[in-house]
Order: C-alpha cells, then sequence, then structure tokens
C-alpha cells in the first residue's frame, strides 16, 4: 500500500466519552520521516544525567562490549525496584538505523474492515481519553541458554527484557471510532521504518488492552522504543509491540508476514514452525547476586530478583539456595502488577561453601516456572534445543564458588 489518499475526513467522537465539539480532521499528504532536528542536544542541567560515577549501561551481545544500535541488553543486575529506566530499556531493532520521525508530521491511519478509516495526528491521539499502564517488554529470544560468548551475566542472558509505564490511548478506542466490520479477526500493525516492520494480532487481543502509546516513564517514548508512537501488546513477546506504529490494518486472516514468519517463528523439534505463540510463561531470574559477580566474603546478603509472566500477575517467587533440593518463599515487593516486572527479594546467609541460588515463579493461573528438564521434557527435546529457541523460561541457577565468584550453572 503506498499512499494513503483517502478524502479528507472530519471525524467525531460518538462513543459517550463526553468530548463535545471534538473535531479532527485527518489528511496524509505528508511522510513522517524527515531529517533530525538540527537543535544541539540539552545540556545536562536542562536534562539531567546519572552521576559520572555511574557506569551502568546497555551491553551488546556477541562479541565482547562493541555497541550497536541493532540489539543492546538491560543491565538487569545493576536496577533495582521494577522500572527500567529509559535510557537502559533494551532495544532489539530490525533494521540498521532508526528513522527519525518528525511528531507533527507523523500520522496514525487505521483501515482495512471498518465502516469509517481514520488518521490521526499525535496531537489528536493526546485528545482522547488515555490510560498510564506499568508493562514489561520481552523479546521471544530473551533467556537461551548461554546466550553468545558471554553467557555468563544476567545483563547477556537475560537482559532482552524492560518494563516502563507506558501511557497512551487503548487502541479499542481508535478501533471502535472507526467501527469495525464484522467477520474481521485480525489487525496487522506496521511500523514506519525503512523495512516496513509488520506484525499480525488477533482482534480480541487488539480490543481487550493493547495500547497506542506516546509516552514511556513520562516522557515522550524515545527513538529506539519507538518515538512517536508505538504499540504495547501486554504479556505478549515484544515482536508484537511494532515501535514507529504508523498503519493498522483490520483484516480478517493472519498476514503471516516476513518478520513474523522465517525471522520470528520458532522451529518445533520436528522442523515445522511453532506459529503463534503470543504470551509468555511465567519467569524469574535473581538479578543480584548473580553470574560474573563476586561475593566478597561470607556473611548475609540479600538476594533478589525480578519476576514475571504473560498470563497476567505473579503469584508468588521461591528461593532455593541449595541447588533446587529446597524453596523458601520470598518477599515480593509492592506494587505487583498485572503484566509487569515484579521486584522480589530473600535475605540469605552465605556460609562460605559452593552452592547454587536459583528462582521460581508462579503465576496467578498456578503456572510454575520449570526448570530447564521439565521444559525439555514438556517440548519432548533435549536440552540443548534451548540454544536456539524462542520463549524459554527455565529456572536460572547461580553457581557460588567458594572464593565468591558466581557462574551461570545451567550446563
Ligand atoms: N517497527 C519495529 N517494531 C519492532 C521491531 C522492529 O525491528 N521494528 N522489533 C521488535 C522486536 S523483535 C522486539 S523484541 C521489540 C523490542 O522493543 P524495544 O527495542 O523497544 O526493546 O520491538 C519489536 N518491534
Ligand atoms: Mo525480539
Amino acid at each position: 500500500m503506498g499512499s494513503h489518499s483517502h478524502s479528507r475526513r472530519r471525524w467525531f467522537l460518538t462513543s459517550g466519552i463526553g468530548v463535545a465539539g471534538l473535531v479532527m480532521g485527518a489528511v496524509r499528504s505528508l511522510r513522517g520521516q524527515t531529517a533530525a532536528p538540527t537543535a544541539p542536544p540539552r545540556d545536562t542541567l536542562a536534562y539531567g544525567q546519572p552521576s559520572p560515577f555511574d557506569n551502568t549501561i546497555r551491553k551488546a551481545p556477541g562479541q565482547g562490549t562493541a555497541i550497536t544500535d541493532t540489539a543492546l541488553m538491560t543491565p538487569l543486575q545493576d536496577l533495582d525496584g521494577i522500572i527500567t529506566p529509559s535510557g537502559l530499556h533494551f532495544l532489539m531493532d530490525h533494521v540498521k538505523g532508526i528513522p527519525d520521525l518528525d511528531p507533527k508530521k507523523h500520522r496514525l491511519l487505521l483501515h482495512g474492515m471498518v465502516d469509517r478509516p481514520l488518521e490521526f495526528t499525535l496531537d489528536e491521539l493526546k485528545r482522547l481519553p488515555s490510560v498510564s499502564r506499568v508493562y514489561f517488554l520481552e523479546c521471544n529470544a530473551n533467556s537461551r541458554p548461554l546466550h553468545g560468548p558471554n553467557g555468563e551475566s544476567v545483563q547477556l542472558v537475560h537482559g532482552r527484557t524492560s518494563c516502563s509505564e507506558w501511557t497512551g490511548v487503548l487502541l479499542s478506542v481508535l478501533l471502535k471510532e472507526c467501527g469495525v466490520k464484522s467477520g474481521a479477526s485480525w489487525i496487522v500493525a506496521e511500523g514506519d521504518e525503512s523495512n516496513k516492520y509488520t506484525m499480525s494480532i488477533p482482534l480480541g487481543k487488539a480490543m481487550e488492552d493493547t495500547l497506542v502509546a506516546y509516552a514511556q516513564n513520562g516522557e515522550p517514548v524515545r527513538p529506539h522504543q519507538g518515538y512517536p508512537l508505538r504499540l504495547v501488546v501486554p504479556g505478549w513477546e515484544a515482536i508484537r509491540a511494532v515501535k514507529w506504529l504508523t498503519r493498522i490494518n483490520v483484516v480478517d486472516r493472519p498476514y503471516m508476514a516476513w518478520h513474523e514468519s522465517g525471522n520470528n517463528a520458532d522451529t518445533r523439534p520436528d522442523g515445522k514452525g511453532l506459529w503463534y505463540r503470543f504470551e509468555l510463561g511465567p519467569k524469574s531470574v535473581i538479578t543480584r547476586p548473580s553470574g560474573g559477580q563476586r561475593l566478597p566474603g561470607h556473611g548475609f546478603y540479600e538476594i533478589t530478583g525480578l519476576a514475571w509472566t504473560g498470563r497476567g500477575a505473579v503469584r508468588r517467587v521461591d528461593v532455593s539456595t541449595d541447588g533446587g533440593r529446597t524453596y523458601k518463599e520470598a518477599e515480593l515487593q509492592q506494587p505487583v502488577l498485572r503484566y509487569a516486572h515484579t521486584r522480589f527479594r530473600y535475605a540469605w546467609k552465605w556460609n562460605g561453601e559452593e552452592t547454587v541460588l536459583q528462582s521460581r515463579c508462579t503465576d496467578e493461573r498456578g503456572e510454575v516456572q520449570p526448570t530447564i528438564l521439565e521444559a525439555a521434557k514438556n517440548l519432548g527435546v533435549t536440552p540443548d534445543y534451548f540454544y536456539e529457541a524462542d520463549h524459554f523460561n527455565g529456572i536460572q541457577p547461580w553457581k557460588v564458588n567458594p572464593d565468591g565468584r558466581i557462574q551461570n550453572a545451567l550446563f
């Protein structure tokens, strides 16, 4: 679809939200992509920066520490609470170089199987009823055991997840304005970058809680997270969360577009594709102490970590300090929110001997995070299957050596 040159359209909010007289015209005459503004960057007083002593940074997977703008991991071991600072949100792009989208020119078009195709500017979206919700995003490829050659740290193995407060308009509000035709069952969402990233999402989820977000942690969504607009699909693999969102096509079948087929479908043991696994399973990981760190000596330590689930809220987290032989319930830090990271804590006294620390999440549906052996058994595969597989949510064991060094003990 090249140009969206449907005639100039006026629309009125009719859904009883009480914004009488709100009139929004929609013309798509300009492309959203222009050169970045030439204004000097904000200085450190105009926009505050971390202490120069603090060097908490995102890291690239693979070869050492090379920073690319295609894949960077959140430093989970260095963070507290449940909100990921926006500048440390992981990022995963299927394109080299992100688009510079001018918010004045950017448009969101909703069309396809609707009574009235509608097009919104950013200012028009901001006049609509909004919601703010804390949701995690997690790449489907997160947590592959021994991710890359640096499989030692929680950042490089599990850092493809972050959690933000997202603000925007529920997609259901926009779809209701358009009037979804009967027979429609999916949407196809598209990003405004050079390769037109597209994803199919069932209409049910689109109408339930999918968010068109323009703000992240109180300020505009960061460029790498999809500025000025991104989709947030709570609890579902983050490949559905289309960044630089510009188009929503209402359709009657999934499109199996390039990015969701070959590139992002998981392979079953029989070689066939595992299509459309949306929800992420219950997961938790101890972030401190964790792989690559070293305990300075025996004595008291607070074990802390994050738990989350695509099925709603975390119900409990159990921690084992003896390699899974016994578990005890950890304390959950409030708030515990649906589809958000949940912080857990556990008081521990290290006696100086070798041991293994691990955590286990149980979600509101009662589903329990499996060990890698249980996960393999469930799928009828051997554990090495997960080197390449997506949606891996196995328990992460960290081995504490007598000298205090901590290593990934999954294999
Ligand atoms: N337009 C667009 N949306 C996208 C992508 C992309 O490359 N282009 N990558 C997807 C993938 S694979 C993931 S895991 C998440 C990552 O979101 P983040 O970069 O904000 O962390 O965005 C998804 N949305
Ligand atoms: Mo991803």
